[in-house]
């Protein structure tokens, strides 16, 4: 029972009210109306809940008539929109920043109050929407807050996915997966829109008729149809009018039921087409690297850009005086990763086979509207596809793709006149083995910008991934650094912090310019403000404490340095690296339990793909040499290892802000971005990184006093591959190191339990330790004694931790957005009255 109940246990039903002058009292109202008439629930029996979703749909209300004003402003001056395609959405909770960007956050929360909802309750009853794996996904949500922000007119499309990414459990260290079935009771931010669902096709064959002018065409038959419904999701800026959406796809079938197999008897039979249509909204594929092959997965992509294709076509063309003549001028099409690269062939078949246009003015549409973002070079998750499954799937695009690639292959053999090496490098089309269809030549080929996610990656992408397109394409080739949204981020997840950073500018604007943060370096020095930022940062981590002994059931003291790594689980993240230094301060520690340093608490959450053995088995071992640590009194608590179930967006939300130490420790040149990075040193947290990806950056703007960098720089990384890199070497050298890996390799862990950590062991030896743990172990471990004399010297580590909040300000996605907006979209803001 939430407070409320007791407190207004003799209310019945409340009457319909009339809206106050008083805001909080209108937002009172509003909630015990929709209480009440929306939800059928009087006070006294309403759970938290009710009231969620009492206060979702009163928030909504505050979206909505903003979103219908948006809409006509866009609509009415027939502006330019970008489409942003993503197969991934990672949301999280929706109602604080739906609140707080509707500018009745604090009103609520007071209007809450005051009808004695217990807030904590009602807010832990949203479940994440976790319509993402990772950073890609994170990304998405960021870039289409910040879209709103901007008061850029704007369309997220995406997968309306029943079950989002995995709810992760331990079982015996082990990780078990179960469904994450998040709107199995429905939620309250969709709105859904019939009337705007389209038919695609699908499977069939191409076959070859004669038109009515005579001419031989290529014709689209005997396809599976598919109908995809919209829901929306309300996207309001935070400080302005605009309410953008995400408009999320469902699948159904044309006909939901067979009636004469139903009348016949065949009940499955009826129904059959029904359940394999909704099959493809389904489920979200738990894979953050590796390309997926899954017919699902082509189905899904297809569907999903096929759906929002017509839809973008639809809005355009409804206007009068539009149409393909200037399609490219309304409409920037921007493809977040390969997994909407389809898109180019789809269009293009609109334009030649549906709409009659010739080739080159249908090509020039397609690469005026296209835009790419490569988020990897890992080789793994660029996406191919083989030629039979696509010969299968999509028949004539698969043709089109071959028309594309002779035409891409003749400006090749242009240039490079007799290279045949060059034609095959450069082809879309994978010769040899099976045939594959490399989907980020197609992306590169039909866009007219494609870019990297931080300086270094674009720089690798140029020399490395796509050498020879960036000679042919010159100037096609861009960064754009990532960048997070502060709303969440800052002001949402750290409201203490958030707080203290308003009163010390003087100025509550700064999430709508997060440059204002520099100002917070002149307090740096000061030991008043280096105590309040510091007295933050703890209660934050008394919070944390209390949800790992919730969680995990360990006890950990706030005084001791928080040290978290939380992404996904996978070997190029390296996450065995820092499970090698908790042993090796373990057997330190044994060895001398008077050893001085600093107790530290090491914080995991991770998820690792179903199918990627590997990385399931560091989690085991992390979890398994955890618990052995966390329960050896030798040590006397000076070492702690908590593993966080189930990470996702509400969790990193409760870890970042308490988090003193940040890990991100890639082998140089395999994370692309990293966008964790920039949420820890926003809050605080002092990096202890490699220079990889945007770490770079952010040693770039905190200063080399304000950062802890180790290891191997992308040039080392490749002299020693191609001096034929041999881990023993690393081992046999270090004896500290060799003990630590001998020592995992051991059963002491694992009693009866032999091998248990094989594939770990294994991979760092005899398996040629393809991301080079052992070869940064040393450089990493004397890092990490220079964050212990840091964090000794506590005005000095509060100096560095408010340098960090002080100096990101480049990473709010509000600078990317800006950066996509005026060098490649094209796209100039419409503010909304
Ligand atoms: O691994 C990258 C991150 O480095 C990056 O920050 C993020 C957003 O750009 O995208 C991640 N990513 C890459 N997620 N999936 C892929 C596969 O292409």
């Amino acid at each position: 029972k939430t407070k409320a109940a007791s407190a207004q246990a003799k209310t019945v039903a409340a009457p319909r009210r009339r809206a106050s002058d008083d805001p909080v009292e209108s937002i009172k109202a509003s909630i015990l109306d929709h209480l009440t008439h929306t939800f059928a629930r009087d006070t006294a029996g309403a759970t938290p809940r009710d009231w969620f979703l009492a206060t979702a749909m009163s928030a909504r209300d505050h979206l909505t008539s903003r979103l219908i004003k948006t809409q006509s402003a866009h609509n009415d001056q027939n502006v330019r929109r970008l489409y942003y395609l993503s197969l991934e959405y990672l949301m999280g909770r929706l109602l604080i920043s739906s609140l707080q960007n509707a500018g009745v956050y604090d009103h609520t929360r007071q209007a809450l109050e005051e009808l004695g909802v217990d807030w904590e309750a009602l807010r832990a009853s949203e479940d994440d929407m976790g319509l993402g794996n990772g950073g890609l996904g994170r990304l998405a949500a960021c870039f289409i807050d910040s879209l709103a922000t901007l008061d850029l007119p704007a369309i997220g499309y995406g997968i309306n996915y029943e079950f989002g990414l995995f709810r992760q459990a331990f079982e015996n260290g082990h990780q078990v997966e179960n469904p994450d079935s998040w709107m199995i009771y429905g939620t309250p931010w969709e709105l859904m829109h019939p009337e705007y669902q389209q038919e695609v096709q699908i499977y069939g064959e191409v076959e070859n008729v004669f038109d009515d002018s005579g001419n031989y065409r290529p014709q689209w038959v005997n396809t599976h149809k598919l109908v995809g419904v919209p829901n929306d999701i309300p996207v309001p800026g935070y400080g302005t009018e605009t309410v953008n959406i995400l408009r999320l796809w469902t699948s159904h079938a044309t006909e939901p039921l067979d009636l004469n197999a139903f009348n016949e008897g065949g009940y499955v039979e009826a129904v059959r087409n029904k359940a394999t249509s909704e099959t493809i909204s389904k489920v979200l594929y738990p894979n953050d690297k590796t390309e997926n092959g899954k017919e699902l997965r082509l189905v899904q992509q297809y569907f999903f850009v096929a759906c929002s294709l017509k839809d973008i076509i639809r809005r355009h063309m409804r206007v009068e005086g539009n149409g393909w003549h200037n399609f490219a001028d309304k409409v920037a099409v921007q493809l977040n990763d390969t997994h909407p690269a389809i898109a180019v062939a789809e269009l293009l078949r609109i334009l030649i086979d549906e709409e009659s246009l010739d080739w080159d003015e249908a090509w020039a549409i397609i690469t005026k509207t296209f835009a790419y973002t490569n988020h990897t070079l890992l080789p793994e998750a660029l996406e191919k596809w083989g030629v039979p499954l696509y010969a299968r799937v999509l028949p004539r695009h698969l043709q089109l793709i071959y028309e594309i690639n002779r035409r891409h292959l003749e400006t090749v053999a242009a240039k490079w006149p007799g290279d045949n090496e060059m034609l095959s490098t450069c082809s879309i089309v994978e010769e040899g083995g099976g045939k594959q269809l490399r989907m980020a030549h197609l992306a590169v080929v039909g866009s007219h910008a494609v870019n990297g996610v931080a300086a270094l990656h674009t720089e690798l992408l140029k020399k490395d991934l796509f050498p020879y397109f960036d000679t042919l394409f010159p100037g096609k080739f861009r960064n754009k650094t990532n960048g997070i949204t502060p709303r969440r981020w800052l002001l949402d997840c750290n409201p203490a912090l958030s707080a203290l950073i308003t009163k010390t500018l003087g100025r509550p604007d700064w999430p709508r310019n997060l440059d204002l943060l520099q100002a917070l370096g002149k307090e740096a020095d000061q030991p008043a403000f280096q105590q309040e930022f510091m007295a933050i940062k703890r209660v934050n981590k008394v919070a944390l404490a209390e949800t790992i002994q919730e969680l995990c059931g360990i006890e950990v003291s706030p005084d001791a340095l928080f040290d978290v790594q939380i992404k996904r689980l996978h070997e190029y993240k390296r996450q065995h690296l820092n499970l090698l230094h908790i042993v090796a301060l373990y057997r330190r520690l044994l060895q001398n339990p008077d050893l001085d340093m600093v107790p530290r608490v090491f914080v995991f959450a991770a998820k690792a793909a179903p199918g990627y053995d590997l990385a399931k088995n560091i989690i085991r071992a992390i979890n398994v040499i955890g618990a052995r640590i966390n329960h050896d009194e030798r040590i006397q608590g000076k070492l702690k290892v908590a593993f966080l179930p189930n990470y996702r967006v509400t969790l990193a939300e409760k870890i970042i802000p308490a988090a003193d130490l940040s890990e991100q420790i890639s082998t140089a040149g395999k994370e692309a971005s990293g966008t964790g990075n920039m949420k820890l040193a926003l809050n605080g947290a002092l990096t202890i990184g490699t220079l990889d990806g945007a770490n770079v950056e952010i040693g770039e703007e905190v200063g080399d006093d304000n950062i802890f960098i180790f290891g191997m720089t992308v040039e080392e990384v490749e002299a020693v591959r191609n001096a034929g890199y041999r881990p023993y070497d690393f081992y046999y050298a270090d004896e500290e190191l060799r003990a630590v890996i001998d020592w995992i390799g051991s059963d002491y862990f694992t009693p009866g339990e032999r091998h248990a950590f094989a594939p770990l062991h294994h991979s760092l030896l005899d398996g040629g330790d393809p991301y080079m743990v052992l070869a940064d172990f040393r450089s990493y471990s004397d890092a990490h004694l220079a964050v212990d004399a840091a964090y000794r010297d506590s005005p000095r580590w509060a100096k560095m931790a408010i340098m960090n909040t002080a100096r990101v300000g480049k990473f709010s996605s509000d600078r990317t957005i800006r950066e996509y907006a005026e060098d490649i979209w094209n796209l100039p803001p419409v503010p909304v009255k």
